[in-house]
């Protein structure tokens, strides 16, 4: 059932937005800089070891008091509260939702239908961490008595993403001595290739799905198993190399996992929001149970943040709005995230998954439809390498793109002058955005008339940059909950349920209606389009 809701944009502060809107087209940051010599400190905010500085957005006091008067009145206190609460706020599939009861402290109280659910959260951490030791101490064999050495985690999507960004990130805190996978595609060259150097007796696999139903995750998870099998040469051996992260325990046992091995979730734990769920379990074992409770700590600084400062100071608060005010009132229409640092080059995949599958959407939660522009596109890599290669559009090219640059003080690894000259990069990429060239600086450099339009640098360019000590285990826990509580900002400024994924689940329902058609052995009978009923008999006949 959904409740009947006041259009976004029908209230008086969307509209007071708009018509600020069309004087701030015209307002360029250089202008704002020179009218205010305190902006570059003054437009800064700082939470969990991230300082925000948002001054080379294209915002004044004005735009900022109007963008958070839209989040009162749009009542977003009451919906982090909400959150926070275990009410159902996934309305489409009558869920609570309560990534943030994962990363709270043990003796919280979060009660979901008037039960608690901190004590059951800690009860699989804890046993995530027992397993842990095991397999990190050598304790935990194989079938054929040797040590982990290999860790293998099949999953998809949610299942995938945050792990496989997580262990990149922060691989300078991991056991060295493991080597981890992730397999994810349905391609079975994700797969062959994960396990071709990989000895069978010293390799665990992780079979990762919520539902423990998804086709990619149980063909990959069935091929695991008779890899495995057909290597160790018995059928038994399923119970020393594999553990499953699912809330189907059913499913889990007839697979032939054994629900000793499970560690399980709840249906309150969207999947792009599970990385700090069971699924974590791959981020645990490289980490070892200490580090992985310090990057809960980050989360959980950046939870609190985020329910109890005030707007103006909020982060999530302050990154969602100005995401809103570039999509709904400055036509931009994607958003890059620019980290300068490699460890972090996952980062921009696993937010294109948090961001895209959550406010992707073009109706809101009471089923009517908006007539605003929502989720923005998002999409980056890592600093300097777009540099050479895409960063010419955003600084010359027609269209609006504002930047998130992500940057540290320290590096993992210093290395002679390195870090320092990719820093002055990061920071003059953000100021040559803003402020660009202008075509008389460009003909006052003694440049040939003809080439000035084609060195001239508009500027003007938004972005926002996040600077932090270093890349620490807590740090990247308060990053990705700082981008999980913009998300949420915006899908309740426009007013859309960022927890389902409806665009998902036709996809699969899809893909299983053809499985069949490609597989008879007599010429199947087509009722697709044209289009799909011509490729698929090409497909047929180009396979003989
Ligand atoms: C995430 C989506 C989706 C999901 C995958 C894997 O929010 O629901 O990406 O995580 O489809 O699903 P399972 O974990 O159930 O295999």
């Amino acid at each position: 059932m959904s409740e009947l809701m006041t259009a976004p944009s029908a209230r008086p502060e969307w509209q007071a937005l708009q018509a600020h809107a069309v004087a701030m087209r015209s307002t360029h940051l250089r202008d704002l800089f020179a009218a205010d010599p305190a902006r570059g400190e003054r437009l800064t905010a700082e939470a969990a070891g991230l300082y925000l500085d948002y001054s080379k957005q294209r915002i004044t006091d004005e735009t900022l008091t109007l963008l958070l008067a839209l989040a009162e009145a749009t009542g977003l206190r009451e919906q982090i509260a909400a959150m926070f609460s275990g009410a159902k706020i996934n309305n489409t599939e009558q869920r609570a939702v309560l990534h943030v009861a994962l990363r709270a402290a043990r003796d919280a109280v979060i009660e979901v239908d008037g039960h608690n659910v901190v004590p059951e959260v800690y009860a699989v951490l804890d046993r995530m961490a027992a397993f842990v030791d095991q397999v990190r101490s050598g304790v935990w064999r194989g079938h054929t008595g040797q040590p982990i050495r290999n860790v293998v985690n099949i999953g998809i999507g949610g299942s995938d993403l945050g792990p496989a960004m997580a262990y990149e990130a922060l691989r300078q805190y991991s056991a060295r001595e493991l080597t981890l996978r992730f397999v994810s595609n349905v391609d079975a060259t994700d797969f062959v290739e994960a396990v071709h150097d990989l000895e069978a007796s010293e390799t665990l696999f992780i079979v990762a799905s919520k539902t423990f139903t998804t086709m990619e995750t149980m063909a990959n998870a069935h091929s695991a198993r008779q890899w495995l099998i057909s290597r160790l040469g018995d059928e038994t051996a399923v119970a020393r190399h594999f553990v499953a992260l699912s809330t189907n325990a059913q499913a889990v046992s007839e697979f032939g996992i054994d629900p000793a091995n499970m560690f399980g979730f709840w249906d309150w734990v969207g999947g792009r929001y599970s990385m700090t769920s069971a699924i974590g379990l791959s981020t645990m074992l490289a980490l070892g149970s200490g580090s992985y409770h310090a990057m809960l700590s980050g989360f959980r600084a950046m939870d609190e943040h985020f329910r109890t400062a005030p707007f103006a100071q909020n982060l999530p608060v302050l990154m969602g709005m100005l995401g809103v005010w570039y999509t709904s009132f400055l036509g931009a229409e994607t958003q890059a995230v620019l980290p300068y640092d490699q460890y972090l080059r996952r980062f921009p995949a696993y937010l294109q998954q948090l961001t895209m599958e959550s406010t992707g959407k073009q109706v809101r939660r009471d089923g009517a439809a908006v007539d605003y522009e929502t989720g923005a596109i998002y999409w980056g890599e890592p600093g300097t390498n777009g540099q050479h290669s895409f960063y010419q559009l955003i600084h010359q090219g027609t269209k609006l793109i504002p930047c998130d640059f992500i940057g540290f003080c320290h590096s993992l690894n210093p290395l002679g002058e390195h870090h320092n000259l990719l820093m002055a990069n990061m920071f003059a990429q953000a100021e040559a955005l803003a402020f660009g060239k202008s075509a008389e600086a460009v003909a006052a450099s003694g440049t040939a008339e003809w080439l000035v339009p084609h060195r001239t640098f508009p500027g003007n360019r938004p972005s926002s940059t996040i600077l932090a000590d270093r890349l620490t285990p807590a740090v990247l826990g308060a990053l990705v909950a700082l981008y999980e509580h913009l998300v949420f900002t915006q899908s309740v400024i426009w007013g859309v349920n960022a927890f389902d994924q409806w665009g998902v689940e036709l996809g699969k329902v899809l893909a299983a209606q053809i499985v069949p058609e490609l597989a008879s052995s007599g010429e199947p009978a087509l009722s697709h389009d044209s289009s799909t009923n011509a490729l698929i008999r090409r497909y047929r006949a180009g396979r003989g």
